[in-house]
């Protein structure tokens, strides 16, 4: 299998996230990266391969312009109003502050600006977000390609993570949508459906928001209950698509503590309704944050139980592209991430 691997996740290095009003260190590290890859590399059944550059016009195609030109453009007017090396919001344009009124003007300044297109406090900008963030779609891309080319699957180790980046806004360590390009891309270029598979253990918002009035691609999502887990205010099972997309939006929740033979179970259901949407390609957006141990979640997976979620997946007979979302217990996220692939090698 191939793994679509680049040294270039690591420009994003952000020390610090604001979590409930402490600075605490980030939990998406470099190290996330670095330590699936070395685990892989012990397995000559991976075989690790560049990025190809595909430019802007994939991103254009599922972000809105103004985003992606703020994320290129931010840092040096950011970095010479604050001097700083790293920088998150103060204030962001929440949907009750100009209730009644019409939308709120483009933002002047480093502040306003990051808190017009971000939409909360765990995903700072440092001088490298951006390459970082554009190289992290070309990993995606270039593990689609492999797919279309004939592979029958293939592994971006994407870093920084996409799912919670949404058409026009950014949040959850995420800058842009690795999946949503990709979906849009392979739909688009082929004419096909496609279907995104989310396993990260947070609701993979973006990914729903932009597919979500679609009828060609299919947004399937397993996570920890919203009432209780971030992204709080998206992610419920009644949320099931609109207009031509009615239908082509499952949300399975789960409660804390969930183990092994009920998530197994409850991807198997989800993998019938992917069955009958038709798609010529699973895009699986991987957290491996259900883990038992991970430090934000409450999920209770176990490394055998990522294998047994590779195989059900495996068991679908789709072409198969899988990217790497969240997981934050470094010391296993390795083995995790070897145990969830193995099936597909
Ligand atoms: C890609 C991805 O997994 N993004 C996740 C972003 C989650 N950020 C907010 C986490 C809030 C965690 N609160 C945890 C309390 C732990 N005791
Ligand atoms: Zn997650």
């Amino acid at each position: 299998m191939d793994v679509v691997w680049t040294d270039l996740h690591r420009h994003q290095n952000p020390k610090l996230e604001i979590n409930l009003g402490q600075p605490i260190p980030t939990y998406e590290r470099a190290e996330r990266a670095e330590t699936i890859r070395r685990q892989l590399e012990t397995d000559a059944r991976f075989r690790f391969v560049g990025l190809e550059e595909h430019g802007r016009a994939p991103i254009e195609a599922v972000h809105d312009h103004g985003l992606i030109d703020y994320l290129e453009t931010a840092w040096p007017q950011i970095n010479r109003a604050t001097g700083r090396s790293e920088f998150a919001p103060e204030a962001m344009l929440h949907v009750g502050l100009r209730d009644g009124m019409s939308a709120a003007r483009p933002p002047h300044g480093a502040a306003a600006a990051f808190g017009y297109w971000c939409y909360e406090t765990a995903t700072p900008m440092v001088e490298g977000t951006y390459l970082a963030a554009r190289a992290s779609v070309d990993v995606a891309l270039t593990a689609a390609d492999k797919v279309l080319a004939g592979a029958s699957s293939s592994y971006g180790l994407c870093r920084p993570p996409g799912h919670h980046a949404a058409r026009s806004v950014f949040g959850g360590f995420c800058y842009f949508n690795n999946a949503a390009v990709v979906a849009h891309h392979v739909a688009s270029t082929t004419g096909t459906k496609v279907t995104v598979l989310d396993v990260d253990y947070h609701h993979g918002n973006g990914t729903q928001q932009i597919f979500y009035d679609r009828d060609d691609v299919q947004f399937v999502s397993l996570h920890g209950n919203p009432n209780r887990a971030y992204p709080w205010f998206i992610g419920h099972e009644d949320e099931t698509g609109a207009g031509k997309g009615a239908g082509t939006n499952l949300n399975v929740v789960f409660e804390a503590e969930a183990e092994d033979d009920e998530y197994v179970d409850r991807l198997g259901i989800a993998c019938e309704s992917i069955a009958g949407f038709g798609p010529s390609m699973v895009i699986v957006s991987l957290g491996l944050d259900t883990y038992w141990n991970d430090p934000i979640s409450d999920l209770a997976l176990t490394t055998d139980g990522y294998r047994r979620c590779g195989e059900v997946v495996k068991q679908l007979g789709l072409p198969t592209v899988v990217l790497q979302e969240g997981g934050y217990d470094i010391e296993a996220i390795g083995r995790n991430a070897h145990a969830w692939l193995s099936p597909f090698v």
